[in-house]
């Protein structure tokens, strides 16, 4: 069966303004208890919300109802972060309502940007990772696949980034302050978690084992929040269900009767815990015992109610895998691997094999990283501490994979050591990945070149392994929220242009690529442009009073700071581009704005200072006569999702200049691309695949290729030899490390630098020149502005592939057997 995508059919009736003015006037009146005297502008969002969920709703049903009468394959996406967003925006657009909502509040005189702007934005998640699952959870409804999200609902998401004197600092994110009008709370749908405790044997009369039965020491509650995610034109609406903590007995009675007013609350505190904060180090693992709590408690919990889904509908287990398609972003939920063996062994009674057999069925994985420091493992006395039964499991998957191993008699001693699941050597650790993978009948990667080296290095012996599973689904973005939705005005132009059809099937975009060599649409593109980077522009100048002009070249590098990104090579290279404008003022500059964005890990020492030296050394060049406003650097605070939606339409340039063979896929690079910025990168993770459908003339690619850091780093890279036959780089250097950005403290970049000089593991040296390089190249091509726009132009007609719509399809057709 396959569903064919209705194209522009109108699925959704059209309220008239009146309508909807008369529903939100109800709704705040009956839902929010307020009269529009006393209403305040978050009554007034409130009550927006509540009449687009509304409408909401009656999809979500009938989806709901249609997935249980028809019998159809559900998706199950379980993820530690869902970084969705504000979401109202996102709802009306894809409800059609946005024009006829705008009117309603408007003849209310309520302003619909300015209680848009009023949303709290939902940040579950860290960066890449957690908006990747939001990206899905709207494709997957909107190609119509029945889908669950599970995950954590955090009292504090990512933390808020203010930035103090140059430094960040880290303040808590409180995004349920005013309540959170889109959810439903389910007291009902609560599940119980088990921690500690003891394994025990329950033997039969005649002395063989039955059952193991895990007896927890520790209890608390798991209980559901829904929160409706509407596709494309509610076509279908999904379900994101997070998990929040509760005690069983919210205060113990008799501790409490007793005088110990501490204790009586302890248990409600230790739940509580569970969803209170999320782990803010983006691809780094935690390490901390409550991390690993926190993934066995939304594991359990959404485990058992795809289990109890299941046997409600169908009464037995067995058929679970061709029902239930379970996925596991990354390896944060990989414990799910073992509680599934042990909900159908030690509840559901089956012996090892069947379990085993309709796991492995039921389980695809997804990785998104192969650098070291993020492959979670957890010491064994840990995991047996809180997860005693799960330990057993692991050990008696463990002893099957390697007996099957060995039996092929192609692993050495250390192989089979690398395949286990234990890590033997220092302290004993569960390795997660290895859990995961054989978990799982698919493991993909996120990018072609990511999934290659996936093979080469951390899998290369579980690849050989079971040579079938590996396999690649390159990276996707929603064009509802990165295209529809943010840039309003380039959408309107390509309506204007080619129609409506795109907004329903993104392929259609590539008609605007014979637009590239029109004249006048390339003026009107220019101007929509400009009109997004003086949005910017007033943004910057509001927050922190520095002024851009957006006829500059806008140069934007967001993203999390980690070292591997290097944002440091950027700001070198713009106090490289400083000294050169200095000395030589006579040459014809392109004027030019660096922005950079992004949080740092707040345990992540290097990523702070880097921080504190893009502030640093926009101080000093901002404020340099002698730099005319040629060339300025701007560091804006607290990036996340709504100002990702600014940003990535003002950009002209796009920064995604990462070690080869280090981001695994990217997925600012298509937001950028698709809003008509041109890309200034390295042939790594989902750019490789950007260049080969823009083709090489419309993107600057610089810089060593993976081998070719491989054979640096393996030949002996000697990176002061570099650094020394770079008069640029050595400039740039020696200002950094001689105080002239750090006045105050000269010492501040010793180690940064002197890091640099001794290893420079992420090769800034080694790319430099090539770097520097093409940057002029980028201003000569900007000098000819025709040709600039004709190439942003074939960028956005040439990146619908990257529609999280198609990487979704990908996934239902090769992973979950699921028609689409
Ligand atoms: N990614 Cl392991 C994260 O955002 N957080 C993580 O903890 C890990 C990976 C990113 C990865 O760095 C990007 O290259 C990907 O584009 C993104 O996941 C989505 O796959």
């Amino acid at each position: 069966m396959t569903r064919a995508m209705t194209s522009e059919a109108p699925i959704l009736e059209n309220p008239d303004p009146k309508t909807l003015a008369d529903e939100v006037l109800k709704a705040l009146k009956y839902r929010v208890g307020k009269d529009t005297t006393v209403a305040t502008q978050y009554d007034w969002l409130t009550a927006s919300i509540k009449v687009v969920r509304d409408r909401i709703v009656d999809h979500w049903m009938q989806a709901t109802k249609e997935a249980y009468d028809q019998q159809e394959k559900r998706v199950y996406y379980l993820s530690l972060e869902f970084l969705i967003g504000r979401l109202m925006r996102d709802a009306f657009s894809n409800l059609g309502l946005m024009d006829n909502m705008r009117e309603a509040l408007s003849s209310l005189g309520v302003d619909l940007d300015l209680i848009a702007a009023l949303e709290p934005d939902a940040a579950l998640g860290n960066g890449g990772l957690g908006r990747l699952a939001a990206c899905f959870m709207e494709s997957m409804a909107t190609v119509d696949i029945p889908a669950h999200g599970y995950g954590i609902r955090y009292a504090n998401g990512m933390f808020r980034q203010e930035i103090h004197g140059g430094w960040q600092v880290e303040l808590p994110e409180t995004w349920l302050d005013h309540g959170n009008p889109w959810e439903f709370e389910r007291r009902e749908r609560s599940f119980e978690v088990g921690f500690g405790g003891s394994v025990e044997s329950i033997t039969s009369k005649d002395g063989r084992l039955e059952r193991h039965v895990w007896k927890p020491t520790e209890h608390v509650l798991a209980v559901a929040y829904d929160t409706p995610v509407a596709g494309w034109r509610a076509k279908r609406v999904n379900t994101l269900r997070l998990w929040s903590g509760m005690p069983i007995d919210p205060i113990l009675l008799d501790k409490f009767n007793a005088g110990d007013h501490i204790g009586a609350l302890a248990e409600s505190n230790k739940a509580d815990a569970l969803s209170r904060v999320l782990y803010p180090a983006d691809s780094h693992m935690a390490g901390q015992e409550l991390r690993l709590r926190q993934e066995y408690f939304f594991s359990t919990a959404s485990l058992q109610d795809i289990v109890q889904r299941h046997l409600s509908q169908y009464g037995e287990l067995q058929s679970l895998p061709d029902k239930a398609a379970i996925h596991l972003n990354d390896t944060h939920p990989a414990i799910a691997v073992a509680e599934l063996m042990r909900l159908l062994m030690d509840v559901h009674g089956m012996d090892f094999d069947l379990a085993w057999g309709i796991t492995r069925r039921t389980f695809g994985y997804t990785n998104h990283t192969l650098l070291p420091e993020a492959l979670e493992s957890w010491p064994v006395p840990l995991f047996e501490r809180l997860l005693p039964r799960h330990m057993q499991i692991v050990y008696a998957i463990n002893a099957e994979v390697l007996l099957e191993a060995r039996a092929t008699n192609q692993f050495s001693d250390e192989q089979i050591g690398r395949i286990s699941l234990i890590q033997e050597n220092g302290d004993r650790r569960v390795r997660m990945g290895n859990l995961a993978f054989v978990g799982s009948h698919s493991i993909n990667g996120v990018s072609a070149l990511h999934t290659e080296l996936m093979k080469q290095t951390v899998f290369a012996d579980l690849h050989k392994l079971y040579p079938d599973r590996i396999n690649n689904k390159t990276n996707g973005i929603t064009p509802r929220r990165w295209l529809i939705q943010c840039n309003p005005g380039l959408t309107g132009l390509t309506r204007e242009a080619i129609g409506d059809r795109f907004m329903d099937d993104i392929d259609a975009i590539k008609g605007l690529d014979p637009f590239a060599g029109d004249a006048a649409f390339r003026d009107k593109f220019a101007a929509v442009k400009r009109a997004n980077k003086v949005r910017l522009a007033n943004l910057v100048a509001d927050r922190l009073g520095i002024k851009v002009d957006p006829s500059a070249l806008f140069d934007i590098q967001v993203k999390r700071i980690h070292e591997y990104k290097r944002q440091l090579l950027n700001i070198l290279e713009a106090v490289a581009l400083y000294d050169q404008i200095r000395s030589h003022p006579e040459r014809d500059w392109m004027p030019r704005v660096k922005f950079f964005g992004g949080k740092a890990a707040p345990s992540y020492h290097n990523a702070k200072l880097i921080i504190k030296l893009a502030n640093d050394v926009a101080k000093v060049i901002n404020r340099d006569p002698a730099v005319r406003g040629l060339l300025k650097v701007v560091f804006v605070p607290n990036y996340n999702v709504s100002l990702a939606e600014i940003m990535m339409p003002a950009a002209d340039l796009s920064e995604q200049i990462s070690t080869a063979g280090m981001e695994a896929s990217g997925t600012g690079n298509m937001k950028f691309a698709l809003n008509g910025a041109l890309t200034i990168g390295t042939l790594d993770g989902a750019n490789v695949e950007i260049k080969e459908c823009v083709g090489d003339d419309n993107i600057f690619i610089f810089g060593l290729t993976t081998e070719q850091v491989a054979e640096r780093r393996n030949n002996g890279y000697n990176p002061r030899a570099v650094i020394e036959a770079s008069p640029e780089l050595s400039q740039a250097i020696a200002a950094v490390s001689s105080g002239v950005f750090s006045p105050d403290d000269p010492e501040r970049y010793r180690d940064l630098i002197n890091g640099l000089y001794q290893s420079d593991w992420f090769m800034v040296a080694a790319d430099f020149d090539a770097y520097a390089d093409t940057q002029r190249n980028v201003d000569a091509v900007w000098r000819n502005s025709p040709d600039w726009y004709a190439k942003a132009i074939r960028n956005v007609a040439r990146v619908g592939w990257f529609s999280s719509d198609r990487t979704i399809r990908q996934y239902a057709k090769e992973i979950w057997n699921v028609p689409v």
